[in-house]
């Protein structure tokens, strides 16, 4: 029972409370002191015994109790009351993106819904629009949060894949006994989500590596303990296999299990028509009789690749979609890379919703080896994320003047560009006059509010934010939260070519959950001549580490150095915006 388990059980009661009709302030009670709980550094138990549980903010004497029951016993009597008297199903049906505990009470009191599956039905029946507060269109929006949430069980985000991924690889390889060791499968190939997690070793002891595999801090139980194959269940909750094979079949190995399924196949389609066949162990010759015969290949994957006369091709573009024709023919793009970005262009200090001051942010881009950044804080209307009035973003700008002045003193080159993230109101208008959006270095827009489903609306006013002159980059231009919230319905195709026309960049918006443009969108706009811009969105200077990922989305879109604004030098940057602007603005 650590924190998170209690956090979870608090938060599940107010989901309980909440199903029963009970009072406000008990919900809110649980709630406040889930929030507690997760904000915690130190250990429940620790606490307990230092300075009691009722030293934690919004823990009186009668929750305190009912935690150290669930820190002794494992268990919550309350919890376990509550949880009796509704069908079992029923929580699991909060975790559908869209359906709060209101919305779930309606359906089961009103409707005798017990669970998903009974959810899913009702709403393909249409038996649900009548019931107050909802229509058809609530309807469909449950059945897409029901898809949301199927996948959401089955896959994770590659932002919490990959850390773990690279910690079992570096464990693994700190083993005497391992020779090779990698990650493989989509996570390799950096798909923006992952279902299982695929990693491989080589060695000539695999009995010992296994054994170390299982013992692994980010494990948290076996499922199939093999000779050459672990399956286990990893603390994020995705599978993870570990295969361990000969040196000679490494290439090979990691070959075929980087995928993606329809690469392989294409692959060995071409293998054949060269008189080869391809497996996971090795590329061979075919028999006259169509069986394996000398093996040409697999200890390293470029031989593997050699083979069937190609050179390697990047695991980003692994997917059938053109790559092993332009392989053929020479054509592979020459892919941006991580160590190419000079800046970014998008976060946000403490003067909005950002925790860290200017200078903390610039420190923590200084020691990523970039050149410059922009800070790109809310707009005044906002107010959620305490965006700037007018007045406070010329109070920023002076800020961000003194500290240029003082990185020139001490002889730095490094500099911070004055930017916002303004936003596209619901007429499609910004939310600062031209000129004040004049007055900043670039400018970069979103639309945040006033969601509707209505695709024309939302498609014009992006249109109108670029055809206005005034914007530089179109930020998160779908919306999407990937396994939470489909992107707002918008016209992606009339997006790309007005920002071709306007020369307006589009970003690839590089959070994880964000990951927007996606890698098929980004490939669109390049062939369109559209400039993409990389940027972490970073609310904390952790958070500008996340700039990898939408590198790796970039490059999942064939995309070069050339197409993205963020490998040009500070000079070429400004260049560009200031001839854009004179001719659009
Ligand atoms: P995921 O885990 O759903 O995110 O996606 P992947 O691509 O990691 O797929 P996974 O874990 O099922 O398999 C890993 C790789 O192994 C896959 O990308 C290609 C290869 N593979 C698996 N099953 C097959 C198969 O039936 N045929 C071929 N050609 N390759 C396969
Ligand atoms: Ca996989
Ligand atoms: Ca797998
Ligand atoms: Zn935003």
């Amino acid at each position: 029972m650590d924190n998170s388990d209690v956090v979870r059980i608090l938060d599940q009661t107010a989901d309980l409370l909440e199903i029963l009709d009970e009072d406000v302030f008990k919900v809110r009670s649980y709630r406040r002191a889930a929030e507690s709980v997760r904000g915690l550094a130190q250990d429940l138990s620790s606490i307990r015994e230092g300075e009691g549980l009722q030293s934690i903010p919004g823990i009186g004497k009668s929750l305190a109790g009912k935690i150290a029951e669930l820190l002794d016993t494992g268990r919550m009597g309350y919890h376990e009351e509550l949880k009796a008297q509704v069908p079992e199903g029923l929580p699991t049906m909060l975790r559908v993106p869209g359906m709060g505990p209101k919305k779930v009470a309606l359906v089961w009191k009103e409707r005798g819904i017990r669970d998903v599956d009974e959810l899913e039905a009702a709403a393909q029946a249409g038996e649900l629009r009548d019931l107050k507060g909802m229509g058809a269109k609530t309807e469909e929006k449950i059945l897409k949060g029901i898809g949301l949430y199927r996948q959401g069980a089955e896959r994770a985000l590659l932002g919490d894949v990959l850390p773990v991924a690279e910690r079992i690889v570096e464990e693994l390889r700190r083993l005497p006994e391992t020779i090779e060791v990698a990650y493989a499968g989509s996570t390799r190939r950096m798909k923006e989500t992952v279902g299982d997690l695929d990693v491989l070793a080589t060695s000539q002891a695999p009995e010992v590596v296994m054994e170390a595999f299982r013992a692994l801090p980010d494990i948290r139980e076996i499922i199939l303990a093999g000779d050459t194959k672990t399956s286990a269940l990893l603390d994020i909750g995705r599978q993870v296999d570990l295969r361990v094979v000969l040196p000679e079949s490494f290439g090979a190995a990691l070959q075929y299990f980087t995928g993606s399924q329809a690469h392989n196949i294409a692959l060995r389609e071409r293998a054949r028509k060269m008189g080869l066949t391809v497996n996971e162990y090795a590329v061979s010759k075919l028999t006259e009789s169509g069986e394996e015969g000398e093996r040409v290949a697999g200890a390293t994957e470029e031989e593997v690749y050699a083979a069937l006369g190609l050179p390697l091709i990047p695991p980003e573009l692994r997917e059938d979609h053109g790559e092993i024709r332009a392989a053929e023919a020479g054509e592979l793009p020459a892919l941006l890379e991580l160590a190419d970005i000079r800046c970014d262009l998008q976060m946000h200090s403490e003067w909005s919703d950002g925790s860290h001051p200017i200078a903390q942010m610039a420190e923590a881009c200084m020691a990523l080896g970039y050149e410059y950044m922009a800070i790109s804080d809310h707009s005044q209307s906002l107010q959620v994320a305490r965006g700037l009035q007018p007045g406070r973003l010329a109070a920023q700008r002076v800020e961000i003047d003194e500290l240029n002045a003082t990185l020139a003193d001490t002889g730095s080159s490094f500099r911070v560009l004055a930017s916002c993230e303004v936003d596209i109101l619901s007429d499609g208008s910004l939310d600062y006059t031209a000129e004040q959006l004049a007055g900043l270095d670039i400018v970069l827009a979103s639309l945040h509010q006033g969601f509707t489903d209505d695709r024309a609306r939302m498609t014009n006013r992006a249109l109108k934010a670029i055809t206005s002159g005034r914007i530089d980059v179109l930020c998160h231009p779908t919306g999407r939260l990937l396994l939470a919230r489909e992107g707002y319905p918008i016209d992606i195709e009339a997006i790309i070519e007005a920002a071709a026309e306007h020369d307006v960049a589009l970003e690839v918006n590089a959070f994880p959950e964000r990951l927007d443009l996606c890698d098929t969108h980004v490939r669109l706009a390049i062939e369109r001549g559209v400039k993409i811009s990389i940027n972490t969105d970073a609310h904390r200077a952790e958070h500008l580490g996340f700039m990898r990922y939408g590198v790796a989305t970039a490059r999942r879109g064939w995309a070069t150095r050339d197409d993205v604004i963020n490998t040009w030098p500070r000079e070429t940057l400004m260049d560009w915006v200031r001839s854009r602007r004179e001719r659009f603005g």
